[in-house]
């Protein structure tokens, strides 16, 4: 074939796959109907693909999908799954689909695997366990079925597996595990179960493997990149001279491949191999590319624009210059990144359609590359003149660029970007708030109930009138206020009734965003979210969130907490503009904000809360990429909050525990008070507080909200027992991890009965005023 895709979405166009993976944990769909359900949406999948123009029979469509993680589904297949979940396999040792959930959720004091970001996307994977106890072993046939299952219904299709190099680079190692013990030293014990997983692919009718490497191109990873391209030489030198297997293509994408990887496997004993040209230069032309296909990835897997067509093919024609047997038109990466269709969007602006390519679109740009490889140029002459048109327009559209946005960027100066000095404003901040020392207070969110989900909809629908909806949500603040004094928190909030998701809340209300209705993209296993298209100019028509705070302030002389998104988390969760720098984007969101943050002050609001939970996320794979990174994503911060007046104090929550590692950045931030995720290990958060010097307000968060656990008085008190000793009292702010959005009202008051009522005891303890 001449073009092909490393993957499509997997969770269904109507997020078919949630809807039957929670009936099922719900008791209410079998497993085998279950089983039915997802067969036919990879039918569909299969269907799909070869209407769009991949071969049916080629092995150019992938088989890419998931019941929760492609990694976790290789966790499940070598054998790795972790020792607390070996009771829940067969009798002959396989894992049950049961037991592949159970290690996704966890069960009773069991814990699920842990989840993080897949490479700097927003996609997450649950992190393998491997120890020198970990027993590799062919432990499910799933990849297997999926291929005979393509092959009863006539398709040859390609099945897509994480590689061996990537697996053990992105696990960690087991609690039994020996200190400094790396998974990667467990290579040459895993080769021989993918050795065997190959054959068994290509028993099932597979003719193409596809072996995905991203971790080749990281620098993020804990494995430097000459022993990265050493432990990739050794697997593809053993999966390569294996006797019985499909022909392997091994992809890496998500950036460029260090050129020790690229050295490596094109020396290598596989047959094609699929590069990311969206974020790399061309590689050179190395030994080995003679009896290679290489796939180049030109259409972007990661945004949601048409792109350049013409740019693309360009790029397709210089690779045939590295001399490789043959040159395959490809994505950059999986195209689970990116919605399933925005033929499916009939709210969208038709212009603004026409720059966007989601999945599908994606498969017609690969189809059209593909014809031209084949037949020549002038076969997709047209084509390629479309694409450029639609760019053109793209570039003059109103809204694009707006001069009066432009004007106000261009006339930027160093003093924006500047508060002042901090023990001015701790000392004006203090005489205007009389806040008591160790002061209280949550993230921002309340549980967000079924009533207010019901509301939100039947609004949306019609059912109620805005007015009717309003008076819903000044019911439910006045509620939520009432609740915090009856706890005696010092520090309230307005609980966020009204925001169906901290981003796409505010892309709604600025202009230069525009939002989808089926754009669901996979966050992690059954969970979606639905980013916002940031596609022109950012401006702010009106005030946003001022109406709900000043309500809310009405109800009580404590301060309430005005709750903003940072500019980085709302560019990080958004689909962005491509056609300028991403600190320019930043900095036009950063002046909405800052305009809101004036108006919340003119409303009475003392105290306004900045959230930069994606603030560690966006940082780049590469470490050269990572200072200038850091210098806009903390100067859009700073833009947005410089311009508060001294005596208004400037909150931010980040939602990570390493301190340690974003220490230099926090300070750079320069908010006054700053409440970080502490739950992996709150004694060791604290000491890294201390160690770090800093100065500013800070709360370690107390207790864990990912869990319905209520923390009990003592553990409080313990750790800000611990925190008063290393830190001075005065900087100490007691808060949850994180928003509570997610928990039910229950816990969630009990839980914060606790957190005062050792807050007031520790304050006893220190001698400090109540
Ligand atoms: N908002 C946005 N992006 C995010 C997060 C967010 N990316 C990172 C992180 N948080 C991802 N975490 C989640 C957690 C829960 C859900 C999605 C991502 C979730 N989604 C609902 C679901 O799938 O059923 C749908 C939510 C909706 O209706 O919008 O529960 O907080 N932008
Ligand atoms: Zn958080």
């Amino acid at each position: 074939p001449e073009g092909t895709i490393l993957g499509y979405p997997r969770i269904g166009r109507r997020r078919e796959l949630k809807r039957a993976v929670e009936s099922h944990w719900a008791g209410a769909l079998s497993e085998a109907d279950l089983e039915a359900t997802t067969a036919d949406l990879r039918r569909a999948t299969r269907e799909r693909l070869a209407e769009l123009g991949l071969g049916r029979t080629d092995s150019s469509i992938p088989e890419s999908f998931s019941y929760y993680d492609q990694v976790l589904d290789v966790t499940a297949t070598v054998g790795a799954l972790p020792a607390r979940f070996t009771r829940l396999r067969d009798s002959d040792g396989s894992v049950p689909l049961s037991a592949y959930f159970t290690a996704a959720r966890g069960e009773g004091d069991d814990a699920p695997l842990e989840m993080t970001k897949w490479f700097d996307t927003n996609y997450h994977y649950l992190v393998p366990e491997i120890g020198p106890e970990t027993r590799f072993a062919l432990t499910s046939d799933r990849f297997a079925r999926q291929v005979a299952e393509a092959r009863a219904d006539g398709f040859v299709t390609r099945p897509v597996v994480v590689g061996p190099v990537t697996f053990l680079a992105l696990a960690k190692a087991t609690d039994a595990a020996p200190a400094g013990f790396a998974p990667t030293s467990r290579l040459d014990d895993l080769l021989p179960v993918y050795v065997e997983l190959l054959a068994s692919l290509k028993a099932a009718g597979a003719e193409w493997v596809q072996l995905d490497e991203p971790a080749l191109v990281s620098e993020s990873v804990d494995v430097d990149p000459a022993a990265l391209a050493a432990l990739a030489e050794r697997a593809y030198a053993v999966l390569g001279g294996a006797g019985d297997r499909p022909s392997i293509l091994v992809t890496a994408g998500y950036a460029q491949l260090s050129p020790e990887a690229w050295q490596v496997l094109a020396a290598a004993p596989v047959e094609a191999l699929a590069i990311d040209l969206g974020r790399g230069a061309l590689p050179a032309a190395v030994p080995g590319l003679e009896s290679k296909t290489l796939v180049g990835g030109v259409i972007d897997g990661r945004n949601i624009w048409r792109g350049d067509l013409e740019a693309a093919w360009q790029k397709l024609e210089a690779l045939k210059g590295l001399g490789a047997a043959s040159v395959v038109a490809g994505t950059t990466t999986s195209l689970q990144h990116v919605p399933h269709d925005v033929a499916d969007e009939p709210a969208l602006d038709e212009r603004l359609v026409s720059w966007l390519a989601f999945a599908d679109q994606k498969v017609g740009q690969i189809a059209v590359l593909a014809r031209g490889l084949a037949e020549g140029r002038d076969a997709i002459a047209d084509d390629l003149a479309a694409a450029t048109a639609a760019l053109e327009d793209r570039r003059s559209a109103p809204g694009v660029r707006v001069d009066a946005v432009r004007a106000r960027t261009g006339a930027l100066t160093d003093a924006d970007f500047s508060r002042g000095d901090y023990a001015e404003r701790a000392a004006a901040q203090d005489a205007a708030l009389h806040l008591p020392a160790l002061p209280t207070t949550t993230i921002g969110s309340f549980p967000q109930t079924g009533d207010i989900r019901r509301a939100r909809a039947r609004h949306a629908k019609g059912e109620l009138t805005t007015a009717e909806y309003d008076g819903f949500l000044r019911d439910e603040i006045a509620a939520v206020i009432t609740l915090q004094e009856d706890l005696g928190l010092d520090v309230l909030v307005h609980g966020e009734p009204e925001r169906n998701d901290m981003v796409q809340y505010f892309a709604e209300n600025l202009d230069g965003f525009a939002v989808t209705q089926n754009g669901w993209v996979q966050s992690y296993g059954s969970r979606a979210t639905r980013p916002s298209i940031l596609w022109g100019d950012v401006s702010r028509p009106a005030p946003i969130t001022v109406a709900w705070a000043e309500y809310a302030q009405s109800l009580t002389a404590k301060p309430v907490k005005g709750m903003l998104t940072g500019p980085v988390t709302i560019l990080a969760w958004s689909f962005v503009r491509d056609d300028q720098p991403l600190g320019e984007t930043a900095n036009q969101v950063a002046l909405a904000l800052r305009d809101e943050i004036g108006d919340l002050e003119q409303a009475g609001i003392a105290i306004i809360q900045v959230d930069e939970p994606a603030l560690r996320e966006l940082l780049p794979l590469k470490k050269a990429d990572q200072p200038a990174y850091l210098d806009w994503s903390v100067g859009s911060f700073r833009l947005a909050t410089a311009g508060a007046e001294t005596a208004t104090q400037v909150h931010t929550h980040l939602c990570y525990s390493e301190f340690a590692v974003v220490i230099d950045a926090i300070a750079a931030l320069d908010a006054d008070v700053t409440s970080i995720e502490a739950a992996r290990s709150r004694g060791d958060v604290i000491d890294d507080i201390s160690a770090s010097g800093f100065s500013h307000g800070i709360g370690p968060g107390v207790y864990d909200i990912h869990s319905p656990r209520i923390p009990s008085v003592e553990e409080v008190t313990e750790l800000l027992e611990r925190a008063v000793k290393a830190i001075p009292t005065r900087q100490i702010w007691v808060n949850p991890d994180c928003g509570l959005k997610t928990r039910g009202y229950a816990e969630t008051k009990a839980s914060l009965r606790n957190l005062v009522a050792a807050t007031v005891a520790v304050r006893e303890e220190v001698g400090a005023p109540q």
